[in-house]
């Protein structure tokens, strides 16, 4: 694909109060939203780690003896009398976690720039994961490069000019809150040093460090100094004593090991890094010579033409890629999981604290990461499972007398498991750890790596142990939780009265069941406790089944409630449909016709109001293999969700849309959940033309499809780890290993064929 696609430029600076316009940079750790401002460059700064105070224990003491009296006053339908003395007894003490803020801010001023300037760009190549500044003053021509390296832990801000001793500058750190001291180190750095506020706050160290090619380089203060230089290279490097004991000297370590190396090194090998990750998925969208011919049209005026209902298949396809170059800039082995901002944020108290919402948002912020070939990104959600399981365990036995580890629906940087906040609508759900390990199950179920699943086996029984113990009988002789709400909805009763906790939502019945059979399946292929299984399976036979309500639609609690808001964001009893497969359109027709039904009322009501919303409409179209409506969700997403850095508004920016965008992209191409890889399972009618390469599939398989005039031309499957493959397409097609038709194993119509695969061979699928 042509580099040109891969770029979001504009022709002006962000404005310098809209940090929505800035371009992100990131290496999964240390990140920056570049302005490009012509006559100071400021560069807002974040480090994963920039969290307020410390560990806290919020599992309320007394949660565990009103426990059965709330249960009690459920059963006999006292709702008001339950939720009382639940908003009392079983939420955190005290109410709130911690949560991140921003790292700072770099300002570089520029001396000798005052004259008028043209020629003005800025850009984000997605190719090579760097932001770009050029434009012209006089006869020079000013260019800065900034990227987050991975391989080198810093960030990097390269300033050229294509005349002699034309760079002077002052760069200054700066911080608003809880900044000890700001001194130099030597004549070419300036270390800021402080806090991140509370008693126990963490200890950051950010390093700011200088080297000029030609004319001088000096401090004055805390400022960092250049004259007259042809070429300068600032390197910045932040850290905290959240990982490192000594922040300042891994600062420092990281600093001298970069700046050993020619800026020409720095940029190929983090190049070199970046691609390996981001190069794996090429999408096209519709006829190439026209999405080429809007790439000179900024981005900016690109989404405002989308808004006025014009077509750009290209923008679709550079949202698609956005949202893969985001989730390698801001999830890396060893970084943490991507919160709410992924790594970028502007606050110091940010909206919901831009921690890690549980609910859905930081399970969407992962939707993408194994269809998109990212796998390795989504192994920091894993590292954190495993410090909430820790938390978790007490937080059952504490809070529930329960077995195994159990979260509520929010989680911070000390991987807090007790409720967040007095919102009865969400605080009160014990699903949240259920849901995230179901991340773990699906990351086997595309690498079929074995000793993954040997290594987390402990961790899904762990979360499958604690509804062992907490699961009730309701008035039916059903299996249910208790108590818990279906985020974030509030039911109405007959009689008028509003409710949100509840017994036995149908999300939680959807989880527990998808959680419940991951285990089985496990023991099965890990050849291991049956006996755990046994009990499982019988819990199994116990629980209630997803049911069609009055209006034809899935019902959301175990009642066929009215909803108080038929148009609410959250649409969690269809989590049967998307994430999970327990819902598909083969083999639960019924089901999968009340779940349209759903959705269309939800829209009907204003539904898909949020960015993170939305996207997750556009993926359950396209599991009911819709895929014009996906799309036209799609186009919803842009036009309302998306400001002009192509970030996803909720508002205030949160990356899930993003990512959950990206996701839904993959899932109207290529989808899995069903015992067979459907190609191109969703497509929509505007998407005539088109090719991708490199989404996965599960069972261990990457896909690559061409199609024209909407109908399947070619696709090739590489099996990564052999075993059977089963198809889907849209007319019946041959299956070759080289030139040699490959002998097909079973049909269970003309659409799908079945055939065996070695490891590392590859498949060609032609119709
Ligand atoms: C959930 C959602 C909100 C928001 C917040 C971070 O509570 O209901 O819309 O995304 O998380």
């Amino acid at each position: 694909m042509n580099n040109e696609n891969l770029k979001l430029w504009y022709n002006k600076p962000a404005d310098s109060n809209d940090w929505n316009q800035a371009l992100p940079v990131g290496n999964g750790r240390l990140g920056g939203m570049v302005y490009g401002t012509v006559k100071c460059e400021h560069i807002q700064l974040n480090e994963e780690t920039i969290w307020y105070g410390g560990p806290v224990n919020r599992n309320n003491a007394d949660a565990a003896e009103y426990l059965p009296k709330i249960r009690e006053l459920l059963f006999q339908g006292k709702l008001k009398e339950a939720e009382k003395l639940t908003s009392l007894g079983l939420v955190g003490t005290p109410d709130q976690q911690r949560h991140y803020e921003s790292l700072g801010d770099l300002h570089i001023e520029f001396y000798g720039q005052d004259n008028p300037i043209t020629f003005y760009r800025r850009e984000l190549d997605l190719d090579r994961a760097v932001a770009k500044v050029q434009y012209v003053i006089g006869d020079v021509t000013y260019t800065r490069e900034v990227f987050s390296s991975a391989v080198d832990q810093v960030l990097v801000v390269r300033l050229t000019a294509d005349k002699p001793n034309s760079i002077s500058l002052k760069a200054r750190t700066t911080r608003i809150e809880y900044v000890d001291s700001r001194e130099s180190l030597g004549n070419d750095s300036i270390l800021m040093s402080g806090s991140c506020g509370g008693e126990k706050g963490l200890q950051f160290r950010t390093l700011l460090k200088g080297v000029a090619e030609g004319g001088s380089i000096y401090t004055i203060g805390d400022n960092l100094l250049v004259d007259n230089a042809n070429a300068v290279t600032l390197f910045l490097s932040a850290n905290t004593n959240f990982r490192n004991e000594d922040p300042e000297n891994k600062c420092v370590d990281c600093i001298g090991l970069a700046s050993s190396k020619t800026y020409d090194t720095l940029l190929d090998e983090h190049i070199k890094d970046y691609q390996s990750l981001f190069n794996r998925v090429k999408l096209q969208l519709g006829d190439k010579k026209i999405t080429e011919s809007f790439k000179d049209i900024p981005t900016d005026e690109r989404l405002l033409r989308v808004k006025e209902g014009k077509e750009d298949l290209g923008l679709v396809s550079l949202y698609f890629q956005f949202g893969r170059y985001l989730l390698i800039a801001c999830s890396r082995p060893g970084s943490l999981p991507a919160n709410l901002q992924g790594i970028w944020n502007q606050d110091y108290l940010s909206a919901w604290g831009s921690k890690y919402t549980i609910n859905i948002n930081t399970e969407m912020n992962y939707w993408h990461a194994e269809t998109c070939n990212l796998s390795e990104c989504h192994l920091p959600l894993f590292d954190h499972i495993e410090k909430m399981r820790v938390n978790g365990r007490r937080t059952a036995k504490v809070m529930y007398g329960c077995r195994g580890f159990v979260a509520h629906h929010n989680t911070d940087i000390w991987a807090d498991t007790a409720p967040q906040d007095i919102y009865m609508p969400a605080t009160i759900w014990p699903m949240g750890a259920a849901w995230l390990c179901l991340h773990m199950w699906e990351h086997y179920q595309f690498t079929k790596d074995k000793e993954f699943l040997k290594n987390i086996y402990g961790t899904l029984k762990e979360a499958a142990e604690f509804f062992v113990d907490y699961l009730v009988e309701d008035s039916k002789g059903n299996l249910v939780t208790s108590p818990s709400v279906s985020p974030e909805n509030t039911y109405i009763l007959p009689s008028g009265e509003r409710g949100t906790v509840c017994m036995g939502p149908s999300m939680d019945s959807q989880i527990i069941f998808a959680l419940f059979t991951g285990c089985i399946e496990s023991t099965k292929i890990l050849d291991m406790d049956g006996e755990f299984a046994n009990t499982l399976g019988e819990i199994l036979k116990r629980m209630p089944k997803s049911k069609i309500g009055k209006y034809g639609q899935i019902m959301e609690w175990s009642e066929d409630y009215e909803e108080a808001e038929p148009g609410h964001r959250h649409i969690s009893q269809l989590f049967a449909l998307h994430p999970s497969n327990q819902i598909t359109v083969r083999k639960t027709p019924e089901l999968a016709k009340a779940a349209r039904k759903t959705l269309e009322r939800r829209l009907a009501s204003g539904g898909g109001h949020t960015g993170w919303s939305r996207a997750w409409i556009i993926n359950f179209w396209a599991r009911l293999e819709d895929g014009d409506l996906a799309y036209e969700n799609v186009l919803q997403l842009l036009k309302k969700s998306t400001l002009s850095n192509l970030f996803d508004n909720h508002p205030p920016f949160q990356i899930d849309g993003n990512f959950g965008g990206t996701a839904g992209i993959a899932e109207m191409l290529l989808q899995s959940h069903a015992g067979e890889i459907n190609l191109l399972a969703a497509l929509p009618k505007a998407w005539q033309e088109g090719s991708v390469l490199g989404l996965c599939a599960r069972g261990g398989f990457e896909v690559d499809m061409t199609w024209s005039q909407n109908k399947l031309v070619q696709a090739t499957i590489q099996s990564k780890t052999g075993g059977k493959c089963t198809l889907r397409t849209d007319a019946p097609v041959k299956i070759f290993m080289g030139d040699n038709e490959v002998n097909c194993l079973n049909s269970a119509d003309s659409f799908s064929i079945e055939f065996d695969t070695e490891k590392g061979r590859e498949y060609t699928v032609r119709v």
